[in-house]
């Protein structure tokens, strides 16, 4: 079962919309870097479940954030294997390469192309004020952070706005980059000719921000967490089952949603309910009275349900990296003729001679 079947309408729309002009739905466009081994569940139900879902109302583009990766030190063996190893999740996860655009962002040469523009948009001190660059530089030091680090948010505008969409799914701590790209737009209209359309944030209150199962007062993150806080889709499903049954909760025996008295619980309902559907009050009623061990022994076994099959999946779309790689490439050709457009109107807007 490599994808959940399309809707037959939309396949139908977009074969015609393929064979012809472009869709006519509004875009969604979103991003994931390849600097893990695996996703995690925060970028799972923070952000790229909802790629899935947005398949179905939207013409979606989906790119693996390569760029982006190497902004702080990275192994060039590693890179290239993580950039399959996440495109293999991202249609394991469901997204269905017939109805989205999924391609490799060093594929359209557009983004960085479209980035010195903006480069030449964005102040020193606007860059400076970034969260995550002064939480990633922060290690060790600004003077020791790339330009690349630094320009990070900026090369994320030109990979949103190169393709106009009216979405962009992702988590709670990508909102700022999200406020940057729509100023820059804003800016670039104002300065030159209204060429963009401001882009809206998606982001699912409910899931905004999975927290790490040992700090739960932190995000779930590749970079930041310690293995026990985290989960990953591919990691072995026992090893995942027992890192929840280990999850900090607190001295007290009620499950019950309190994201400040309760962090960890709270998180462990969040989590359980996105993945089986289930209300967060419906949950409560059903552990009234039982103890944190039956709550998270049951979650265990929704989590190893749920990464077991997907898991499986990943794998077999590893095990044909031609036809892996013949995706990429198609949906880099496509991304290309969007992404073509607009840096052709910018250039012309800014005043570069025609080659
Ligand atoms: P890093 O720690 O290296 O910054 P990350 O784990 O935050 O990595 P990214 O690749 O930066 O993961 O994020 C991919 C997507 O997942 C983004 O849309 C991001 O907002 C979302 N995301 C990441 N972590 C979480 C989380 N804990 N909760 C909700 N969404 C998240
Ligand atoms: N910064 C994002 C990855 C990313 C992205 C994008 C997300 C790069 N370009 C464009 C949305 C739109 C992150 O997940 N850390």
């Amino acid at each position: 079962m490599p994808y959940p079947g399309p809707a037959n309408r939309f396949r139908a729309g977009r074969m015609l919309a393929m064979s012809t002009a472009p869709t006519a739905l509004p875009r969604v466009l979103s991003g994931i870097q390849p600097t893990a081994d695996s996703f995690h569940f925060g970028n799972y139900l923070g952000a790229t479940r909802q790629w899935v879902a947005l398949q179905d109302e939207f013409d979606p583009f989906f790119f693996i954030a390569d760029l982006h990766s190497i902004t702080m030190s990275h192994d060039p063996k590693l890179l290239a294997q993580r950039t399959r190893v996440a495109a293999a999740q991202l249609l394991a996860m469901g997204i269905d390469p017939e109805r989205s655009t999924v391609f490799v962002q060093s594929h359209v040469p557009e983004h960085a192309q479209l980035a010195w523009v903006f480069n030449s948009l964005t102040s020193f001190g606007e860059a400076r004020r970034m969260t995550q660059f002064k939480d990633k530089s922060a290690k060790e030091g600004e003077g020791a952070a790339s330009v690349a680090l630094f320009a990070y948010p900026i090369l994320q505008a030109a990979d949103i706005l190169l393709y106009r969409p009216q979405y962009v799914p992702v988590g709670e701590d990508q909102r700022q980059h999200l406020e940057l790209t729509r100023d820059l737009a804003q800016r670039f209209n104002h300065r030159y000719k209204k060429t963009f359309k401001l882009p809206e944030p998606y982001i699912l209150k409910e899931t905004a921000k999975i927290s790490d199962l040992q700090q739960p007062e932190k995000k779930m993150s590749k970079s930041a967490s310690s293995p026990t806080g985290i989960v990953e889709l591919l990691d072995d499903p026992k090893v995942s089952a027992k890192k929840i049954r280990s999850a900090v909760t607190d001295s007290d025996t009620e499950v019950r949603f309190d994201e400040t008295a309760k962090p960890g619980v709270s998180n462990l309902l969040t989590i359980y309910s996105a993945l089986t559907g289930r209300s967060i009050e419906d949950l409560e009623k059903a552990y009234d009275g039982k103890g944190y061990g039956d709550f998270k022994g049951d979650l265990a076994d929704v989590v190893v349900e749920f990464v077991t099959p997907f898991r499986d999946r990943t794998k077999a779309l590893l095990d044909d990296p031609a036809e892996l790689d013949g995706i990429l490439k198609r949906g880099a050709e496509r991304a290309r003729e969007v992404a073509a457009r607009t840096l052709a109107d910018v250039y012309d807007r800014v005043g570069f001679l025609k080659a």
